[in-house]
């Protein structure tokens, strides 16, 4: 974008510009929308940022320059005697913190605000007269709308008359419930008739009908948030929808007037979490500036108010481009497939890549490079492709070869019986060497400490290892050779190797990687059987006497343990002096039930009671588990004074807050 040029900009904006009218128009005018919401939002804020760069390119019909949409001309026009301006929109709680920023920054303190659904639908302008509801439009862009004053009077709690003889202006959103519109679909769909994309959609398509009747049949409802120029006794957003609805309006009832942007943020987690149970579709929260007059000082810009924001919530399907289908293989010598995508926002996160899981279900799914896909995520964290867009697919597209060789070590793979997985049997395959050592030096394996992935890709580029054996005769004159590698790194790395050799049997048994045994079985073996050298005799019987231990894992291991190179693997660890008997405890006590039993807990910042490590061995002693960093696994974060960015992040990830002196009286 800096380097830019005007005329490489001019295309560009063009083409930006055609595919944006082309989007709009099937949006407003055909309620039939091609494109996801953000995928226009993202376009259309690319062509708003070349108009800025290169103000020259500005025309008066560039759809930046329209409040909204196209108005259709078969309805009668409306000028709005005020415009209906369009809301500033975010998509992150930090942007909501820069906005309450601004506007303290504007007014000089902190203010409340009316923190109000956003429900998804489309707004509605009623004008009443001497108490009787004389007209009713839609927003159109901004300026002049449609008259749907017939629509309007079959719409049930809108009132035709209200109690006193009133002449005023209300807004608010039209929307059609839940209910209304699964059932509106079904019919449409029994009936082979094409069915709403969304409710939002459904309700424009029902209110914006030349023939009144077919809105009557649609269930429309409103909810009303503004009274436009309201009369003097009424000083604020909240009081404006009390009044409103002692009028007779229709009014969301959630609306929340609130001060503390903490408790803002709470009011949005609990939304969140609700959306789906409510019987109306909502896409985000709108904070108002409550204050009737503070929204006067505040005013305008030319689209939206500057008292106002919407926070979006993240969109849980997104449409993207495949432009790569990238082979993995693991430490079995699995091949996975990987889709890699234009980055999109998808619940939250920038995705770029999903798994394909295996060769069968890529065919299945029949996903081609240069397919547009629809992605969701899996129990709400892993990206997954719900289906390709066939409408979308190039007119030269081929469907895709499944490959016959190894992406790593070039041998032809072969499709194990009864499995779906394809496989690399290469023992020697650099790949599944890399996944094995990273595997055995990983936490619940034989944990040593910063040996992760790059490093062992190095070491292996270099030669220094070609087993998990090698690691135990690596020299720190090897390590100076390579490169980011200083004294300290160097002592680092040798002395968590050597400690390693002390760690308990079901470490080193986790860390071999025998199919089926993970962490939980070796240590089962390791109790039972005490030292390796049992567990490598041991036979299929004397393996399944374990209760819960069956005949997968058993032949797993009787067949593990039978290859002349794993015995030649395990007698040179040996040599090299690692542990091979257990060192546990033989039934390690039961923890009493207590606070943190069980819980992954962080500790941040400085202690005033105990010493960090004190304070670690005290919950690790209750059956927590004490990590260093803050993800959305973590249960709790303990902090003390001059507590930094893991106290921020806990917060953001709405990750529960402890103080220490709170952590102490849930322990004491
Ligand atoms: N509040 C939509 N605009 C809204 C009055 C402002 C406003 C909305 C809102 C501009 C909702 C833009 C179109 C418009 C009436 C202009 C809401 C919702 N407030 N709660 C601040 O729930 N979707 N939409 N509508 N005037």
């Amino acid at each position: 974008m800096a380097d830019l040029t005007l005329n490489e900009a001019k295309p560009e904006v063009a083409a930006l510009r055609k595919e944006l009218n082309k989007w709009a128009d099937a949006y407003y005018s055909k309620d039939a929308p091609e494109v996801e919401d953000s995928t226009y939002d993202q376009k259309y804020n690319r062509l708003l940022e070349l108009e800025q760069k290169f103000p020259e390119l500005v025309t008066p019909d560039s759809i930046t320059q329209k409040v909204g949409g196209q108005v259709d001309t078969e309805f009668t026009k409306v000028e709005h005697p005020l415009p209906m301006l369009s809301m500033g929109d975010v998509f992150s709680k930090d942007e909501l913190r820069e906005f309450d920023q601004r506007v303290q920054k504007a007014v000089g303190h902190s203010v409340a605000y009316n923190v109000e659904l956003k429900i998804d639908g489309l707004s509605i302008a009623l004008e009443y007269t001497s108490g009787r509801l004389t007209r009713a439009s839609t927003r159109g862009n901004g300026y002049v709308g449609e008259d749907v004053t017939a629509n309007a009077l079959y719409i049930k709690d809108i009132p035709q008359k209200l109690p006193q003889p009133l002449t005023i202006e209300v807004r608010g959103e039209c929307y059609m419930g839940k209910e209304a519109f699964a059932k509106l679909n079904q019919e449409r769909d029994d009936g082979g008739l094409p069915t709403f994309a969304n409710p939002r959609n459904a309700a424009a398509g029902s209110l914006r009908q030349l023939d009144a009747k077919v809105t009557k049949r649609r269930h429309l409802s409103t909810f009303i948030y503004t009274w436009v120029q309201p009369p003097e006794e009424i000083t604020g957003q909240h009081q404006a929808i009390a009044k409103m609805h002692d009028l007779g309006f229709h009014v969301n009832e959630t609306g929340r007037r609130i001060k503390s942007l903490d408790e803002i943020f709470s009011f949005i987690d609990d939304y969140t979490a609700k959306r789906d149970s409510l019987s109306y579709g909502i896409d985000g929260i709108v904070l108002k500036v409550d204050d009737l007059n503070l929204q006067q000082e505040l005013g305008n810009t030319v689209k939206v108010p500057r008292w106002e924001i919407a926070y979006k919530f993240p969109p849980e399907e997104q449409e993207t481009v495949v432009h790569e289908i990238k082979w993995t293989v693991g430490r079995t010598g699995v091949v996975t497939p990987t889709a890699v995508m234009d980055p999109v926002q998808l619940a939250g996160t920038t995705v770029s890549h999903a798994v394909l899981h295996n060769a069968d279900l890529l065919k299945e799914k029949d996903v081609r490079i240069g397919d547009t896909v629809k992605l969701h995520k899996a129990g709400d964290i892993i990206p997954e492709i719900s289906k390709v867009v066939l409408s979308k697919r190039p007119k030269d597209s081929q469907p895709y070869q499944i490959p016959e060789v190894c992406p790593s070590c070039g041998q032809k793979l072969v499709r194990i019986e009864g499995e779906v997985a394809l496989r690399c049997v290469n023992p020697s395959c650099p790949a599944q060497v890399e996944e094995e050592i990273t595997h055995f030096a990983s936490r619940p394996a034989m944990d040593i400490d910063g040996l992760g992935p790059k490093i062992v890709r190095q070491l292996l580029q270099n030669d220094l290892v070609h087993n998990v054996a090698d690691l135990y005769h690596l020299q720190a004159d090897d390590l100076a050779k390579l490169a980011h590698f200083q004294e300290k790194s160097i002592n680092n790395l040798l002395t968590a190797i050597t400690k390693s050799k002390q760690n308990s049997l079901e470490l080193l048994l986790t860390g071999l990687g025998i199919d089926h045994v993970g962490a939980k079985v070796a240590r089962l073996l390791a109790q039972k059987f005490k030292n390796m050298a049992k567990i490598m005799e041991a036979d299929v019987q004397e393996i399944t006497a374990i209760a819960t231990i069956g005949m997968t894992i058993a032949e797993s291991l009787t067949t593990y343990f039978a290859q002349p190179e794993v015995i030649k693997l395990i007698q040179e660890l040996q040599d090299s002096g690692l542990n091979m008997d257990y060192l546990g405890a033989d039934e390690p006590a039961e923890i009493a039930a207590n606070f943190f039993k069980g819980k992954t807990v962080v500790l941040t910042g400085k202690l005033a009671h105990y010493s960090r490590s004190e304070f670690t061995k005290k919950l690790q002693a209750l059956g927590a588990k004490v990590t260093g960093s803050v993800s959305s696994k973590t249960d709790y974060v303990v902090y003390g004074e001059d507590a930094g960015s893991k106290l921020t992040k806990a917060e953001n990830l709405g990750v529960p807050r402890l103080t220490e002196e709170e952590a102490i009286a849930k322990i004491e």
